[in-house]
């Protein structure tokens, strides 16, 4: 049974207590997760199709609420300045969003969500890693996503989506898939004056799920902006995309309240702007802002995506450790940051611009142990090639290569800037097998 139209601010709190009712009560409950960067593209994901399923679910939905999970304790939403520049476009605040601190603690989450009481669905992963993954991924019952298919999930998944398609955004994905739904919602609503306690007349019941509508699409259309550069990457944006934001904006545009202020690129630039201003983030949480890391082969892997050049991160260590060596404070920060995640090979990919205007990559590579020196030593090789490598120097003209016992470090141009982690991270984990 469909639950009476809701607002996305009303949506959230009501899927809070449904998830603390099934810890309580040992209900069966659904879970939408996005991956471990807890990215924007995650977030909107899992909120927008937990939003659409709960408010008009398949009738044999395991539950009826599906709760979005933003895969990130609540405090690193301080390290997102992102999120609530768009949440007051979608009139929610951080507090509506349901983190990992809103499941059970680690050390008894199997026993106070058991597994066999829960269905996970993923989105913009299609394989559960980390805690969660030991746990629950056995209970993925369906997937939406934009990476390489690792395989994890079964081909049936029933009444759940099981789409992985290449696009820009996977929040184009959950667009596509919601659809149909969307619109019937749209027009229910305001048929059978479903949102009526929001007004006293049929119109006014309209109104407020034009609204409604208004300000999901919002929260969408954050994402696959932020994905695409405002679908002007032509490496990364695809028909998914800009259909995507022809419906999104349509239901933008057919909300009076906001379909004035509204400017396509007026709103990527705000939302861009929030997200790239990490000047004033210590480089720990630079590191982490954008982070993800995978397994192979009894080794550990991490990736950070960095919005900043290296050149940026050299000065913001040198100025954190109180010394002119930069690039030694820059190295001593990047150990510890893998020492504290306990990774065997990490990598930093940046994004920037340079004094002439052009889009540009680097790439990090640190290795700490013997297989994964290795793997690095295969990954230089192998993947040269096709990320076009070059070898970097650094303002003081260092290459900043390095190799003993110890440790490898490696820094390229990566001049094929097309590739981004989503084939980076694939590539690393070829050389580790
Ligand atoms: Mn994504």
């Amino acid at each position: 049974m469909a639950v009476p139209r809701k607002s996305l601010r009303g949506f959230l709190a009501q899927a809070k207590d449904a998830l603390r009712t099934a810890v309580v009560s040992s209900q069966k409950i659904t879970l939408v997760v996005g991956n471990e960067s807890a990215d924007l593209d995650s977030m909107t994901c899992s909120l927008m199709y937990a939003y659409i399923r709960t408010m008009m679910p398949p009738s044999s939905a395991f539950s009826s609420v599906y709760v979005p999970i933003t895969n990130m304790p609540f405090s690193d939403i301080q390290i997102r300045p992102e999120f609530p520049t768009l949440f007051r476009h979608a009139n929610i605040e951080p507090g509506h969003l349901i983190t990992l601190d809103d499941l059970p603690h680690m050390s008894v989450m199997k026993s106070e969500l058991k597994p066999e009481n829960t269905q996970w669905i993923l989105v913009d992963h299609n394989a559960l890693q980390g805690q969660l993954g030991k746990i629950y991924s056995e209970r993925v019952a369906g997937v939406i996503d934009h990476h390489d298919d690792e395989g994890k999930v079964q081909q049936d998944t029933g009444c759940e989506p099981r789409v992985v398609i290449k696009t820009g955004s996977c929040t184009s994905l959950v667009t596509e898939f919601c659809q149909h739904t969307w619109d019937k919602l749209s027009n229910s609503g305001i048929d059978s004056g479903a949102a009526r306690g929001q007004g006293d007349s049929l119109s006014e019941a309209g109104a407020a799920v034009e609204l409604w509508d208004a300000q999901l699409a919002y929260l969408g259309l954050a994402s696959i902006l932020i994905d695409t550069a405002n679908l002007q990457s032509k490496d990364k944006t695809t028909e998914h995309d800009s259909k995507a934001v022809e419906y999104l904006e349509a239901k933008i545009m057919a909300c009076p309240q906001l379909s004035a202020g509204f400017n396509r690129s007026e709103f990527y630039k705000e939302i861009n702007t929030a997200k790239t201003d990490i000047g004033g983030l210590k480089l720990r949480d630079i590191l982490r802002k954008d982070y993800k890391e995978w397994n192979a082969r009894g080794q550990k892997l991490g990736i950070s995506s960095v919005v900043k050049s290296i050149a940026f991160m050299q000065k913001k260590a040198g100025e954190e450790a109180n010394t002119q060596s930069l690039d030694k404070a820059y190295l001593e920060a990047l150990r510890s940051f893998s020492k504290e995640r306990g990774v065997d090979l990490y990598a930093v990919m940046t994004t920037s611009t340079s004094s002439e205007g052009e889009f540009q990559r680097e790439l990090l590579v640190l290795a700490f142990n013997d297989t994964a020196i290795s793997a690095a030593k295969k990954f230089a090789t192998d993947a040269s090639e096709e990320l076009r490598l070059e070898d970097w120097h650094g303002s003081d003209g260092e290459a900043h290569g390095h190799q003993d016992d110890e440790y490898w470090r490696q820094v390229w141009w990566q001049r094929n800037v097309q590739h981004s982690r989503k084939r980076v991270a694939p590539l690393l984990r070829e050389s580790m097998n």
